[in-house]
């Protein structure tokens, strides 16, 4: 990345957009994985401004409160991402480059709330099994998790739509989805009436991952100001990234990730990253983390040779 390598780390300690403990755990399974010495080795500049954890109860366990309108834990959902989106907030004020490490993916809410402050036009790239684009609707679930690039887009509960700002933080036409192999049918539905840039699973076996990353980029290069790359490990196969609590099979390999990454990396665009959904109560030996961290460092410019 060359235009900015001032990174700041916020941990993102959330589980309250799903149902399942420990993906609260992540950002330090993560940083444990050795995200700091591995970022700081490639001549980046890394502050870690420590995490965020909500109103989590931990001695009473998750209160699973599913509202009657189908929104699993609203009211932590909607504190937590208050409290992220003046945080991403603060760190560009800083100069920074907010890297979120997550948590559930709730916390898109968050953080593209805060991002929404400093672009008018800002790039989506969800790179992610799911498209996250139900409302209490169309979820088959209530969790959160799979709505905030709907809700990002001003499509969902009004009262989390306007979170930090009012109205939409982002437009459908500045998304792009890579990695979709299970998409609810309310979401085929509203990619289809928003024309939102879509690359399944099947897309990247014809095209091939480097063709998708560069349609990507010249689908958001020239309208946006700033590109936000929110990376589910979901998005790769279980066999890569095993510690996370909806995976998909099919998926993307570790190594068409290296290369996506890669891609980004020389584009010199990204401005943002949340890396998502490592749940370390459900892995082997940290290992998601550890792909995570490989991850992060290729879009920071880590190169095989
Ligand atoms: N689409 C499902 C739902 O809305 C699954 C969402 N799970 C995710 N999204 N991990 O990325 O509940
Ligand atoms: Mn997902
Ligand atoms: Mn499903
Ligand atoms: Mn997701």
């Amino acid at each position: 990345m060359n235009q900015n390598q001032n990174i700041h780390i916020i941990g993102a300690a959330t589980a309250f957009g799903q149902p399942r403990l420990g993906v609260d755990l992540g950002p330090d399974a993560i940083r444990y994985a050795g995200i700091v010495q591995k970022l700081k080795g490639l001549g980046m500049s890394v502050v870690d401004r420590g995490n965020i954890r909500g109103d989590f109860d931990i001695e009473a366990g998750q209160e699973t409160d599913l509202r009657d309108d189908n929104l699993l834990n609203y009211g932590a959902v909607k504190r937590f991402n208050t409290a992220l989106a003046a945080e991403v907030d603060g760190s560009v004020v800083n100069g920074g480059f907010p890297l979120i490490l997550g948590g559930d993916h709730s916390l898109a809410i968050g953080s593209l709330a805060g991002l929404r402050k400093h672009y008018d036009n800002l790039g989506v790239i969800w790179y992610d099994a799911h498209g996250d684009l139900n409302d209490s609707r169309t979820s088959p679930t209530g969790n959160i998790h799979g709505m905030p690039l709907g809700i990002s887009c001003g499509f969902g509960d009004q009262a989390l739509v306007d979170l930090y700002q009012e109205g939409q933080k982002v437009r459908p036409e500045n998304v792009v989805l890579i990695g979709m192999r299970d998409l609810d049918e309310g979401e085929k539905a509203y990619i289809k009436e928003n024309g939102i840039l879509t690359f399944t699973m099947m897309d990247i076996r014809m095209k091939g991952i480097k063709a998708v990353m560069q349609e990507a980029m010249e689908h958001l290069s020239d309208k946006c100001d700033g590109i936000h790359l929110s990376l589910d490990v979901d998005g790769l196969d279980p066999l890569e990234t095993p510690g996370t609590g909806t995976p998909v099979a099919g998926g993307l390999s570790l190594s068409e990730t290296q290369l996506a990454m890669q891609i980004l990396n020389e584009s010199g665009r990204i401005t943002s990253m949340d890396l998502v959904e490592v749940n370390p109560l459900l892995d082997d030996k940290n290992m998601t983390a550890e792909k995570a961290v490989e991850i992060a460092a290729c879009l920071f410019g880590k190169k095989q040779l």
